[in-house]
This record gives C-alpha cells, sequence and structure tokens, in this order.
C-alpha cells in the first residue's frame, strides 16, 4: 500500500446548500485522502439565494487550531482553502501555508469571492487583493473568470470567449504566482463549458469541456476543486485531473438538472461518486 495522502481542507460549513467542506470532505475522503478539516465559519446555509441564515465566524480560532496541528507535527501533502470570511482570515491562512509548506506538497487555492460578473454581497472590493496575495503563496489556483477578472484587474466579460482571451487571463494569473492555473467557466461557445489548465513551466495549455447544461447551480465550484484534488493526489497530471473534474461536476449538474432540485441546494454529487472511484482506478479487482 503506497503512503496514504493527507489534506488539510480550510473552508467554511455550510449546514445545508453541499458546498465548502459538505462537498470537499466526503469527496476526498471517498477517494482514499486522510482529510483534515479546518472550519472557518459555520453557516446553517451558504449565502447564494438564501435569507436568515446564521454565520459563526471563527476566526480565532485557526491560529490555535494551526499550533495545535504543528504541536503534533502534521505534515500535509495538500492544503486547500476555499471560502474565506475576511481580510483577516486571508493574512491568517496565508501564515498557516508558510508554517505547512514541504518541499513538494501541493497549495490549492480556490479563490471564492464571485461570479457572474459580482463579487458576493458579504466581500468588499479591497477583498480581492487580499486573495489576490493569497493566490501568490499557491501552487495551484481554480478561480472562474469573473474571479479571475477581479484578480488580475481586467473589466469582466461574459463569454463566449476568444481562446486569446482566455490564454492572457491564464498567463495574467500565472504572473501572480502559482505554477497552474485552471480557470472554469471556460466556453467558446453554447454548447460546451469547462475549465481551461495552464502549466506556467512548460506554457502548455488544454481546454476541457464538456456539454453543457442549461441553469446555474451553487455549490459546483467546490465538487470541480475536490475532484481535481482528488485526482492530482491520485497521480493524474493536470489536464488528466482537470478532465476528471469536469466530467464529476457535470455529470453531478446533469442528475440535479434531470431531478429539478431547487438550484440553491447544490448539486446530487453524491450518486457520482462510485463513477469518480472508477474513473481514479481506486476500485480493487
Ligand atoms: O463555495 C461557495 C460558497 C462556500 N461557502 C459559502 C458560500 C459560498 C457561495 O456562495 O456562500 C458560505
Amino acid at each position: 500500500m503506497p503512503h496514504q495522502k493527507r489534506v488539510a481542507a480550510i473552508h467554511d460549513i455550510s449546514g445545508f446548500g453541499r458546498c465548502s467542506l459538505t462537498v470537499a470532505l466526503p469527496v476526498l475522503s471517498a477517494a482514499g485522502i486522510e482529510t483534515a478539516i479546518m472550519p472557518t465559519a459555520v453557516l446553517s446555509t451558504h449565502t447564494g439565494g438564501f435569507t436568515g441564515y446564521t454565520y459563526r465566524d471563527l476566526t480565532g480560532d485557526l491560529r490555535p487550531f494551526a499550533q495545535h496541528w504543528k504541536s503534533l507535527k502534521l505534515k500535509f501533502d495538500a492544503l486547500y482553502s476555499g471560502f474565506l470570511g475576511s481580510f483577516e482570515q486571508l493574512e491568517i491562512v496565508g501564515e498557516i501555508f508558510d508554517d505547512f509548506r514541504e518541499q513538494d506538497n501541493i497549495i490549492l487555492v480556490d479563490p471564492v469571492m464571485a461570479d457572474n460578473g459580482e463579487l458576493y454581497k458579504i466581500f468588499s472590493p479591497e477583498f480581492a487583493l487580499g486573495m489576490k496575495k493569497l493566490c501568490a503563496k499557491a501552487d495551484i489556483i481554480i478561480p472562474n473568470v469573473t474571479e479571475a477578472s477581479l484578480l488580475v484587474g481586467e473589466p469582466y466579460r461574459t463569454g463566449p470567449y476568444t481562446r486569446e482571451y482566455i490564454s492572457l487571463l491564464l498567463k495574467k494569473l500565472g504572473d501572480i504566482g502559482p505554477r497552474q492555473v485552471v480557470l472554469t467557466g471556460t466556453f467558446f461557445d453554447e454548447k460546451q463549458l469547462g475549465a481551461a489548465a495552464y502549466d506556467r513551466e512548460t506554457g502548455g495549455i488544454s481546454y476541457l469541456l464538456a456539454d453543457r447544461i442549461d441553469g446555474y447551480y451553487h455549490g459546483t465550484g467546490d465538487v470541480f476543486g475536490s475532484a481535481l484534488l482528488a485526482a492530482l493526489l491520485n497521480n493524474f497530471g493536470l489536464p488528466q485531473a482537470v478532465e476528471v473534474a469536469v466530467g464529476y461536476t457535470t455529470a453531478s449538474i446533469r442528475r440535479t438538472f434531470e431531478a429539478k432540485t431547487d438550484i440553491r441546494f447544490g448539486v446530487d454529487f453524491e450518486n457520482g461518486i462510485p463513477q469518480l472511484i472508477k474513473t481514479l482506478n481506486l476500485l480493487q479487482p
């Protein structure tokens, strides 16, 4: 048995709505990865489309969590951050990355802050600057097109995009510091949608697209990011890992669309787990 990989997942817990830790933990665990969680906040639901949700901020717990883990001499094959609720949390998570950085571990930052051309209502415009600093510490970042335009200071454009525009965004995102960039929400026509993957060291760009399903679904960024990390830690190369993540996310959206589920409730990623494990070659004969 090879060494079991271990991840620290730093996101909120939204009790209902299938995003952040309620997605990352099951997906990574199912993929054979030991998953430690550092909750940044506890909410009754995510903030997308619900009103009246509870929000318990856990900023004060982050440093003590990290100090305790450090005292146990824990090492992580990857650190994976997602939704962070404040500027201060960005600073603290940056320190945690410095503390747990190893020569060959992966720091994956999903700069969760915006979608569809708009910053989430709970964030101020300066938040994007703090997120850019955090992205500079990452090995891999996985913004959507809205987050990408905020990170690089380009005006937001609606698609379909040109390959020139997508490669410009990828290169500018790479200039922030990460070795690899995965841009979600990439599309060149109305039929297909997916992600573009860029490796700054080789300059290679790959496009991994799937048939588009109508509608806007919550939590898909977390389904995508968790499956991507699961594939990378199971030794898939970047384009292959992105292909796995696009396939898993698209299938989850398709099931949800067919079930006519309220789009705020997140996607049915659960029923895709058996196929994901097969795709990752984790099924014993
Ligand atoms: O990853 C999306 C997400 C996570 N956590 C919270 C959110 C959102 C998106 O709206 O509100 C609390």
